[in-house]
């Protein structure tokens, strides 16, 4: 139940090659078809792009960079690299792009292992304030090797900035510990980034400043969130999330030198052969994004969002910071029930075909495995079609299941409205 014709034959064709795979594969096709997707790192790639990630490129050991490869037959992976770069480019309006991280974690891996030596300090904000686990946590590579100081939200409740990056704490922690590097860009974070903020303390201390702008890279290509460029030194990304291309990274700078330095880091440092089937699916996705309707897709992306926002807080949850700015927002269960929490809401929504993830909270009491919050985002759902009116839908549903707690007669109830929801607005 494929929803264009070419993947369903490749399904069927699957199915009579490898019918065991072929049934796990189809399930999860339904799955995607039948669900509510609110995962703010998720989304859906066309058929273009998915087409052009199950493609002969996949064959291939490319290992090197365009024209400077280490084996033969290169020639046309040569061309597809190259035009994955160029869009790239066009798309951030940046200098130099290395299309080849098979992760947002590698590329932010290159990236440090480029800039910092072991032991060095960078500045960030930390996992439970909403950064991520290549941004220094202690069991990552970030923390094992390098030395992360963190930056705060402001956590005064009377502060009109109330769980928003403190800038000008960041800048005295930064003027205090004299970082090599200064990253921001975040996971869990629902508010614009002023990037040109932090390069004014990046410069004041004599750091780099690198941006991590995995979450919000579609809403940067389409001009719905100011560009890193050009503030960051270096900017990283994963290309499937508001993206909308394949599962993957990309790093990018108008720095010579520090492209000549990642480059070196990412291969040979790091990485291996080049993903060049995903290399492919890059060039498409960025094709893609390059076109007017991708402005419109994201524009609708933070619009759906802040309906989404409003409408729950409606219904009496409190969205973390007071509201959107982006793609994503932080529902604060606790404000609904004391007893609430991010694992149980997950559950909940799930079994009513609802798909979200438990999050921590800004202060959250709880830990991580549980949680107090929840994260939602809109990327996919407009991805669909669905706008403001499902929104406060989608709003009422959550709010019925949280509500009647783990009572499976409302989860089967709201789950069959969703469903008939699902039905209106196909995956691609
Ligand atoms: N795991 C991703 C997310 O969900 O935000 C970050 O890489």
């Amino acid at each position: 139940m494929a929803s264009d014709p070419i993947s369903q034959s490749i399904l069927d064709l699957l199915h009579a090659h490898d019918p065991e795979a072929a049934g796990i594969i189809e399930l999860e096709t339904r799955r995607q078809a039948t669900t509510i997707e609110l995962i703010a790192s998720e989304n859906h790639v066309s058929p273009a792009v998915m087409h052009a990630i199950g493609t002969c490129l996949t064959n291939k050991y490319a290992e090197g960079y365009p024209g400077m490869r280490y084996y033969g037959g290169c020639v046309h992976h040569d061309d597809i690299e190259r035009l994955a770069q160029k869009r790239a480019k066009e798309l951030f309006g940046c200098e130099y792009a290395n299309v080849q991280p098979h992760s947002g974690a590698q590329a932010n891996m290159a990236v440090q292992m480029a800039l910092l030596k072991p032991g060095d300090t960078f500045a960030s904000l930390v996992l439970k304030d909403g950064g991520h686990l290549s941004h220094g946590m202690k069991i990552n590579f970030s923390g094992k090797y390098f030395n992360p100081v963190h930056y705060p939200l402001t956590y005064d409740e009377n502060d009109p900035n109330f769980e928003q990056i403190d800038y000008d704490a960041a800048r005295a922690i930064c003027l205090e510990h004299k970082p090599k590097v200064i990253l921001c860009g975040y996971s869990a974070y629902p508010r614009t980034i002023r990037f040109d903020r932090f390069r004014e303390i990046a410069d004041e201390c004599g750091a780099l400043l690198m941006a991590d702008i995995a979450h919000i890279a579609g809403l940067v290509a389409a001009g719905v969130h100011p560009s890193p460029f050009p503030h960051a030194h270096v900017v990283t990304t994963t290309t499937h999330k508001t993206l909308r291309g394949p599962r993957g990274g990309l790093i990018m700078t108008n720095d010579e030198e520090i492209k000549k330095k990642v480059n070196r880091c990412l291969f040979p440092g790091i990485q291996g052969g080049p993903l060049m089937h995903a290399i492919g699916a890059k060039a498409v996705a960025f094709g893609e994004a390059l076109k007017p309707e991708f402005k419109t897709y994201q524009e609708q992306v933070v619009k759906n969002a802040a309906a989404l926002a409003k409408a729950l807080q409606e219904r009496g949850y409190r969205i973390c910071s007071g509201g959107t700015d982006n793609h994503l927002m932080l529902v604060d269960l606790q404000t609904k029930s004391a007893d609430l929490t991010g694992t149980d809401a997950e559950t909940w929504l799930e079994a009513a075909a609802i798909i979200t993830n438990k999050n921590g909270i800004p202060n959250d009491p709880r830990p991580p495995r549980v949680t107090s919050g929840l994260r939602l985002g809109t990327p996919c759902t407009t991805t669909r079609g669905m706008k403001e009116p499902e929104m406060i839908r989608i709003a009422d549903w959550i709010d019925r299941v949280l509500s009647a707690g783990g009572d499976e007669a409302v989860h089967n109830e709201v789950r069959e409205e969703v469903q008939s929801l699902c039905a209106d607005f196909p995956v691609p």
